[in-house]
């Protein structure tokens, strides 16, 4: 069967600053966190040694246009911008960043920039990161900053790259930096990163720029075990925690009144402001960036909660190993493509069918030489990954929901955070040694999909 999509949809992939520039002036809490303890990190690989985009940004794009893109996804990265977080803006960094822009769009390919990937300034975490106020206020200017340097030419922005991440990894289950378990200063934390989203909404919305101005948020389906009401109500509670917590305020402009009833009750809400509320309505977006790579399977707790532990988000639920279930082992993620349909009637349904479009999907697998045919990866796993996920994208879009793009993370194989360079994800296979690049087997399916807008499956 022929699967053909809308026209002018969006063929690209994703990737970030400090997943592949290298090293910059300004330090961030990666490479503080990577300095003291090196040991965290996959065979000791810290971002200091990614894939070298910052000197091979020209080849790297070509690589681009070899794979079809119309449209490729990356950040800015703060510290590179302005390395102490609030201070001079690095004239360096502008022209980086303007020589990226400039060729990506002579070469026909829509730049998407994200402000925010993971990627804290040192010297804003050591004023207290996102649990200090005047973090938002510094964000805020360093995004103003950012449309006016790059706004004439940057038509699609998005305030943060799955912002609920490094609530989950710095505050709650420590495998972002500052490694803390809390979970009142994560509630913290992601309020205040809706604050600083809604402020460089305000700021692009003032500005009058040409373009549009969004956010990338990682839905996690959850899925409970059955239908009994107390696995169903587990499966709230986490929707509620992990996807709503942000979904609700960027689409709705407000918070989910669940969500806020059930922090309130076991005292667990951040201090607010009146005039948050407002400011929180005003950060409604003009785009969705989807991040699909997993969904979350859950049921009723099998054991009472022990009342003197600290909260966590699992005194509402167990994890469920649903039976037969299909796993990428490397990641130890669930692979189950119907997901991506299910958060696209959500959100159709209940959302007012946003425009948005699937901004990270992926497979990273191991040890991906042993794949080597001729001389190049024959990724077939990886192929077969993308059609499933794309044949249910299909199914939604034929059902009237408003999806007009699909990204990969990510186009070439890329430093990933603590698992370093464990798992490769690329269209391309990158030689550490040499940092030779060589487009495997998914990057000419792609870039053939890409071309017809069509693919062809059985
Ligand atoms: C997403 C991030 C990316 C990327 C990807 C793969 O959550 O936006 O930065 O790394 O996941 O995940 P990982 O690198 O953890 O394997």
């Amino acid at each position: 069967m022929k699967y053909a999509f809308p026209d002018n949809f969006w063929w690209g992939s994703a990737s970030s600053a400090l997943q592949t520039e290298g090293a910059r002036e300004g330090e961030t809490t990666w490479d503080y966190w990577f300095a003291r303890e090196p040991n965290r990190f996959h065979n000791g690989v810290g971002p200091q040694q990614t894939s070298t985009f910052y000197q091979n940004w020209k080849t790297d794009i070509q690589l681009l246009k070899q794979l079809n893109h119309n449209s490729f996804r990356t950040s800015i990265s703060w510290a590179r911008l302005i390395p102490d977080g609030i201070g001079e803006v690095n004239p360096e960094a502008v022209d980086f960043y303007n020589q990226v822009i400039d060729e990506l769009n002579e070469q026909g390919i829509t730049p998407f920039i994200t402000l925010f990937h993971f990627d804290m300034p040192m010297a804003m975490q050591e004023i207290g990161g996102w649990e200090n106020r005047d973090v938002v206020d510094a964000y805020a200017r360093y995004a103003q900053i950012c449309f006016e340097l790059f706004g004439d030419r940057v038509l699609h922005w998005f305030t943060f790259n799955e912002p609920i991440v490094p609530v989950e990894g710095g505050y709650l289950y420590d495998f972002h930096y500052p490694n803390v378990v809390d979970f009142r200063r994560a509630a913290t934390v992601a309020y205040h990163t809706v604050l600083a989203h809604a402020k460089a909404v305000q700021a692009y919305r003032a500005g009058h720029y040409a373009g549009e101005i969004g956010i990338v948020l990682n839905l996690t389906p959850s899925y409970p075990r059955s239908q009994n009401p107390a696995d169903v109500k587990a499966a709230h509670i986490a929707d509620l925690m992990f996807n709503r917590s942000f979904l609700d305020p960027v689409l709705r402009g407000e918070y989910p009144a669940d969500l806020v009833a059930l922090l309130k009750s076991y005292d667990q809400l951040p201090a607010c402001k009146p005039e948050d509320g407002f400011l929180i309505a005003e950060g409604k977006i003009d785009l969705l960036g989807v991040n699909y790579y997993q969904p979350r399977r859950v049921k009723c707790r099998d054991s009472a909660v022990n009342p003197q532990a600290p909260f966590m988000p699992e005194w509402f639920f167990d994890n469920y190993e649903m039976p037969g279930r299909k796993m990428n082992p490397y990641r130890g993620w669930e692979i189950y493509a119907p997901g991506i349909y299910d958060i696209l009637v959500n959100l159709r349904d209940n959302y007012g069918n946003p425009r948005c479009f699937i901004s990270e999907n992926g497979m990273g697998v191991e040890n991906e030489q042993r794949f080597i045919e001729n001389g190049q990866i024959n990724d077939h796993y990886r192929i077969e990954f993308i059609s499933e996920h794309l044949t249910w994208l299909h199914k939604g879009i034929s059902e009237g929901c408003n999806c007009i793009g699909y990204h990969m993370w990510t186009f070439i194989d890329n430093w990933s955070w603590c698992n370093a360079y464990k798992n490769r994800y690329g269209f391309i296979q990158l030689d550490l040694e040499t940092q030779q690049r060589t487009i495997k087997k998914s990057g000419e399916w792609f870039a053939a999909t890409a071309l017809n807008n069509s693919f062809e499956k059985e």
